[in-house]
């Protein structure tokens, strides 16, 4: 039987290796790790498997002549260079809609969690500081004004947890969505000044990068919050560590970060933020749904079958 060639270029999920394994002959990292032998491999390799962080690059795109197709699992792709891929033929897939709940939930979750304070919470308990006396007072979630700052598939569905809180629905995207019943702002500054609390949604990459910067914090206000679920790049790092440092705002709930898996001490040491690793889409069912889905891109494209989830760009 053909076995394509396929080369990991991440470390992948362990729902995903077996299914590779199983229908290809897979080079895990080979690039990375044996460079020399990756130059034996690299005219057979006809795709490739990443994860949503990876990075594909022209340089890579450009080292595999018989490429075909570059399979994502998670749904944002910013890592890969669409425009090479697509100049040489090379379609690109991801892992939309499965994902859309769990990185929902875990948007309400920050929310709840910075603006009640759970993993102080957490901690008073643990080292029996309740003893002493009861916690400092929170803040209230309910019925705030939440300010999202993408209106996609995953945006709507906080919007629609959101509604369930009582919030007020404001949100920012590249074109308004008259259809939902949200108000729209055209940048994500006006968009902060009308919201005590802000989730970002919004995909990575060039577009995107440093969006959240120090005038849209300052825009947020002293007692706003701040909740990142979409991309590391999107925020401005060094602006929002200053932010918090300064009171420019009041807190935030963070699940991605410029350079992870490195979280800067000064932000490790805010005890007003929460902290999560990257895990919007990882639970059980979702991870098994998206490694089904990229598998699924790769053996259609192999069959010569249509490909169930080619990005936007390629479709
Ligand atoms: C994962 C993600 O971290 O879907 C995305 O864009 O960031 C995540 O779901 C990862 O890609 C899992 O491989």
């Amino acid at each position: 039987m053909n076995r394509p060639d396929v080369l990991a270029v991440a470390r992948l999920s362990p729902l995903l290796v077996p299914q590779l394994e199983a229908a290809f002959t897979l080079h895990d990292r080979l690039h990375q790790q044996d460079p020399a032998a990756f130059v034996a491999v690299a005219p057979r390799i006809q795709g490739i498997a990443a994860s949503g962080e990876s990075k594909v690059g022209a340089e890579l795109i450009a080292q595999l002549p018989s490429l075909k197709i570059i399979s994502v699992m998670g749904v944002g792709y910013d890592g890969i260079d669409v425009a090479a891929a697509k100049a040489r033929g090379v379609m690109v897939t991801h892992t939309p809609n499965v994902l859309n709940d769990d990185v929902a939930d875990l948007a309400l979750g920050l929310m709840l969690a910075a603006a009640r304070n759970l993993a102080a919470a957490d901690q008073y308990v643990r080292q029996g500081r309740w003893v002493d006396g009861p916690m400092p007072l929170a803040r209230k979630l309910s019925g705030a004004r939440l300010g999202i700052v993408g209106m996609g598939r995953i945006g709507q569905a906080i919007a629609r947890r959101a509604a369930g809180f009582d919030m007020p629905i404001a949100y920012t995207s590249r074109s308004p969505r008259p259809e939902l019943p949200y108000t729209y702002y055209p940048n994500a500054t006006l968009l902060a000044e009308a919201s005590e609390v802000l989730v970002v949604i919004t995909p990575g990459g060039a577009a995107t990068r440093k969006l959240i910067n120090a005038d849209v914090l300052r825009a947020l206000g002293p007692t706003g919050l701040l909740v990142n679920v979409a991309r590391g790049s999107v925020v401005d790092e060094q602006a929002l560590i200053e932010a918090l440092e300064n009171g420019t705002i009041a807190g935030a709930g963070l699940d991605v970060f410029e350079n992870e898996p490195h979280v800067p001490e000064r932000l490790r040491a805010l005890p007003q933020v929460v902290l999560t690793p990257h895990i919007g889409s990882a639970t059980h069912s979702t991870r098994q749904a998206m490694a089904d889905l990229a598998f699924g891109n790769l053996r259609a494209h192999f069959a010569g079958q249509p490909l169930p989830t080619p990005v936007p760009e390629c479709q």
